[in-house]
């Protein structure tokens, strides 16, 4: 099902998983295209534009978008109760985890006559996009929502596209009442950012949108950047395991299984010191599959985009995960905490063979909303910076100004701008 590589006799380690790393949807010119009219028919039209492409992608005539509080309230009723207690005990974890990322605004006077500090505000609205179909996860919801929450912004704003039948996910719905969402719309796709980038008679705009999509809603969030803010572009998930002689190939297998089924571009790659892991990681990945209730998507994601490598070293294992910089990274290793200072890139690292990603996933409190396709060079996980903004505080007095005055109106008359200069000499002449 899956080849193993041995990276010992590849001359080139990167071209062995080329494909893989450069997998995802591509953007085109027929996406930009249809999506760049949906902005501007939803920036022009509004509502009407909105309800068009709804019964047009979705096949739902809504008259209102909105779904009511009555609606949220009885589906969160109707929820399997041990469902319910779940979440609220992922979402006490999750809002733990988060309010340590809160920072404080600050102000110095340690120069006399001088006040220089930096003010944290909350973003006043945000829009969260949730995916429909199989992609409609409430830990999602709960996992960009929450966040948001604790950053102390006032109104968040749910889109989710409805289903044929017009209604949405309960488990949705629930989830998005425990993390306190203030408003859900059933609508999707790009006319969904649209609605929430420029606002309509009845969607007011937002400061940002947040939450992953198809590649028309990727598209439509990176085209009004700027005129509203976004979280990054969520490429396909992706694993990458590291493990040594001590792993357990069953433990293994089921992690880079409960990747694979997320949908047929998730990817899963084993690097290993042992050729015995390796080999019985590859038996259990196809005794554990079978049962699996994604089979078809599970195999086909691991057929393509699945790996198995074997090297000489945990550092070469490091070294290569630096390379790849993976959404998550596992280390399944004798000495985890020896490991952790090398890693370089990764959005999440799961520590040890009792930290299995799906912890991560629902439950242990860091975000799941994290950087994909070797963006974790650059990108952090979702948190509650993305929901806040600073400004900066300057105050000089009269005395302090005056010392500072000659540099001042220097810099400005090298640069041509009198007025400039004049706005310092004014207050001394
Ligand atoms: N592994 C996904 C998050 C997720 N898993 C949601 C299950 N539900 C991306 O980090
Ligand atoms: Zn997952």
């Amino acid at each position: 099902m899956i080849n193993i590589i041995d990276l010992s006799k590849e001359t080139s380690k990167y071209d062995v998983l080329k494909g893989i790393i450069e997998r995802g949807d591509k953007e085109s010119k027929s996406i930009t295209e249809a999506v760049e009219k949906i902005l501007a028919d939803v920036e022009g039209h509004g509502d009407r534009a909105v309800r068009s492409y709804t019964l047009k992608f979705d096949g739902v005539g809504l008259e209102n978008f909105e779904v009511g509080s009555d609606e949220i309230e009885q589906a969160y009723n109707s929820c399997d109760k041990d469902f319910i207690s779940a979440l609220e005990n992922a979402k006490e974890r999750i809002w733990d985890y988060h309010k340590r990322q809160l920072k404080e605004s600050w102000i110095t006077n340690n120069q006399k006559g001088i006040m220089l500090g930096q003010l944290y505000n909350p973003l006043e609205r945000v829009g969260i996009y949730v995916p429909g179909g199989t992609a409609a996860y409430p830990s999602s919801v709960l996992m960009n929502a929450i966040p948001a929450k604790v950053a102390g912004v006032k109104e968040i704003i749910m889109v989710t596209p409805p289903s044929s039948q017009g209604g949405i996910n309960k488990n949705i719905l629930a989830a998005a009442r425990i993390a306190g969402v203030d408003r859900v719309y059933s609508i999707g796709g790009a006319q969904a950012v649209a609605a929430l980038a420029y606002g309509t008679e009845t969607i007011g705009k937002v400061d940002k949108i947040v939450g992953p999509g198809n590649i028309y809603v990727a598209t439509a969030k990176r085209m009004v950047f700027g005129r509203v803010d976004i979280d990054m572009i969520a490429g396909p998930s992706e694993v990458l395991i590291i493990a040594d002689e001590s792993a357990n190939p069953r433990f293994v297998a089921a992690d880079m299984l409960s990747q694979a089924e997320h949908d047929t571009l998730a990817s899963s790659i084993l690097i290993t010191t042992s050729k015995e892991v390796a080999q019985a990681t590859l038996k259990e990945l196809e005794i554990q599959l079978e049962g699996l209730s994604r089979k078809a998507i599970t195999e086909k994601a691991l057929r393509s985009y699945a790996a198995i490598l074997v090297v000489e070293s945990i550092d070469e294992a490091i070294e290569f995960a630096n390379g790849i910089a993976p959404e998550h990274l596992e280390l399944v290793v004798r000495e985890p905490f020896s490991v952790v200072g090398a890693i370089k890139n990764a959005g999440a690292i799961f520590v040890g063979e009792y930290s299995p990603e799906p912890l991560g996933d629902y439950y242990a409190g860091p975000n799941h909303t994290l950087p994909t396709g070797g963006t974790a060079r650059f990108f952090s996980p979702l948190g509650v910076d993305d929901f806040v903004k600073k400004s900066s505080l300057i105050y000089y007095d009269r005395a302090s100004l005056e010392k500072s005055k000659d540099d001042i109106i220097k810099i400005a008359l090298e640069e041509g701008l009198d007025a400039h200069a004049n706005s310092i000499k004014v207050r001394f002449e």
